[in-house]
């Protein structure tokens, strides 16, 4: 018995390093998260082609927030951009050699960006303009795609003497993705809008980029604080949940920053409110009621970054008892069934038009929902923490958690130690199981 006691913490630290080194590539709650870039090559022209880029984010809860994406890619030979719609090349590039008709741009690795919505109808195409912004799968699918469309030349004229660019790389605000080569598949097929005619492109080729969480910030975005009706401690969030290095420009709450800060204009540089944690933003878990089959959480959310709205936001969270949820309040929710043998795991967002922008700090800077889970008998119990959730992303980025042990715990229920440590061995055990 001693040594069983012992043997599983050992085990279940390896499991930890095991996902860690996993990391880069792959999310547990998102297996098969990515973002698609297609090039259907849709005509051949007399010194190239014409080419339809879509991009597709297939990334269940990760959406590419303002200002946007940034795509790039190295031409394989010395093609150039004759032009393009519905999106822009960053920079022309070394355009001296031609005269008279000067492509849109000749660098031999572009940088390409999304245009803004108001463009001209002639410089669009379906899917683009939106400044960058494209939301994740599971949220709203027919907003998780972005297009355009460009002419180059200089390039093969024929499926056989085409060359494929290399080396895409995908950014999006605050994250970095990893790029697959791009591989030849079977053309894309397009249907008139009666669904009678069948177009197809000459040719098609996909790149797969995966978010990866080491190109990403290193420290944490967002923390958990935590609440119950049983215990009236507050488990506020760690200090420094998402490091302190900002500390000495952040804003205390309540001085007049309007003037100050040009607002709604969406930035990279986090214009923070003073806190213990600074974090941008705070999920508050609140254990409310206890209703004989039923019980009831609160869950807020707080901005605490001056400087942006988070549109399109996204939270997820995993919790045993996620599988008998009744009812949400306030927000949308959508179950994410990641294991066919799990359903644990759930995202929320907000609803369109009413609190689907979750505001920058200040008195609108928060969303709040409740939520009604039924128990399962067998499992249910406010002890040992249980009644919080094993792990919460917010845009798709894992929140710092309070350390177990300072988790309101119920009254007169067993000794602390043990609880705590169980609680973090139930804890290993449940990604134990989730992982394999
Ligand atoms: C990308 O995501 C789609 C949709 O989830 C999936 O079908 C496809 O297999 C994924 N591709 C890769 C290379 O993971
Ligand atoms: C190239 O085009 C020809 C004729 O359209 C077609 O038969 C062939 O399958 C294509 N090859 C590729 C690799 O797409
Ligand atoms: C693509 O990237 C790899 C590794 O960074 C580099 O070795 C290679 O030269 C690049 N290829 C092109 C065409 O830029
Ligand atoms: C290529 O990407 C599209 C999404 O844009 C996807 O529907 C298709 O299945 C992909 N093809 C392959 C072979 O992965
Ligand atoms: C967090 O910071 C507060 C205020 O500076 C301090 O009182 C508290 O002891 C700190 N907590 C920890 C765990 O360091
Ligand atoms: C998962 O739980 C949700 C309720 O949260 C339920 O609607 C759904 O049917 C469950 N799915 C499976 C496969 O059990
Ligand atoms: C409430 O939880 C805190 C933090 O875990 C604990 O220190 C405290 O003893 C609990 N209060 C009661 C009345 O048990
Ligand atoms: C009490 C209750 O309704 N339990 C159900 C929770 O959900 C699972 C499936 O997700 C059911 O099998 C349980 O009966």
């Amino acid at each position: 018995m001693v040594y069983n006691k012992y043997a599983s913490p050992v085990v279940s630290v390896f499991v930890v390093v095991m996902i860690f080194s996993h990391a880069a590539a792959y999310d547990m709650l998102d297996p098969t998260g990515n973002i698609t870039i297609k090039w259907d090559v849709m005509s051949w022209t007399p010194d190239g082609y014409v080419a339809v880029v879509t991009m597709t984010n297939f990334q269940m809860y990760r959406h590419i927030m303002s200002p946007g994406w940034t795509l790039g890619w190295t031409w394989a030979k010395k093609e150039v951009i004759w032009s393009m719609v519905g999106a822009q090349a960053t920079e022309q590039g070394d355009c001296s050699k031609f005269k008279g008709n000067i492509p849109h741009c000749c660098k031999r690795n572009p940088t390409v960006v999304d245009l803004l919505p108001g463009v001209p109808y002639n410089q669009q195409i379906a899917n683009c303009c939106k400044g960058g912004v494209v939301a994740s799968w599971g949220q709203d699918p027919s907003a998780a795609v972005s297009s355009l469309q460009l002419s180059v030349g200089l390039a093969g004229t024929t499926n056989k003497t085409v060359r494929l660019p290399k080396n895409f790389t995908l950014l999006a605000p605050g994250r970095g993705y990893t790029c697959s080569q791009a591989k030849i598949v079977p053309p894309t097929a397009f249907y008139s809008s009666d669904g009678r005619r069948r177009t197809q492109a000459m040719m098609t080729w996909n790149v797969t980029c995966t978010y990866s969480q080491i190109l990403a910030s290193r420290n944490p975005t967002c923390c958990v604080s935590m609440s119950s009706f049983y215990n009236s401690t507050i488990t506020p969030c760690k200090n420094c949940s998402c490091g302190c290095q900002n500390r000495n420009n952040c804003v205390q709450s309540g001085s007049e920053i309007r003037s100050v800060v040009g607002m709604n204009t969406p930035s990279n540089t986090p214009l923070l409110q003073c806190t213990q944690h600074m974090c941008p933003v705070r999920v508050h878990w609140h254990v409310k009621l206890n209703y004989k089959d039923y019980w009831r959480v609160k869950i807020s959310i707080t901005n605490f970054n001056y400087a942006t709205n988070y549109a399109q936001w996204t939270l997820v969270v995993q919790h045993p008892n996620l599988n008998n949820v009744t009812e949400v309040f306030s927000f949308d929710y959508k179950p994410l069934i990641p294991y066919k043998s799990t359903n644990d795991t759930g995202m929320f967002y907000g609803l369109k038009f009413f609190n689907d922008v979750l505001m920058q700090a200040g008195a609108d800077g928060n969303a709040q929902s409740e939520l009604i889970l039924q128990k399962d008998v067998n499992t249910f119990t406010f002890k040992q923490g249980w009644a919080f959730p094993r792990k919460v992303y917010f845009n798709g980025d894992e929140c710092m958690m309070p350390l177990p042990e300072d988790y309101p715990y119920l009254p007169n229920s067993v000794h602390r130690i043990p609880i705590s440590s169980s609680a973090l061995g139930g804890f290993l055990l449940l990604l134990l199981l989730g992982f394999w």
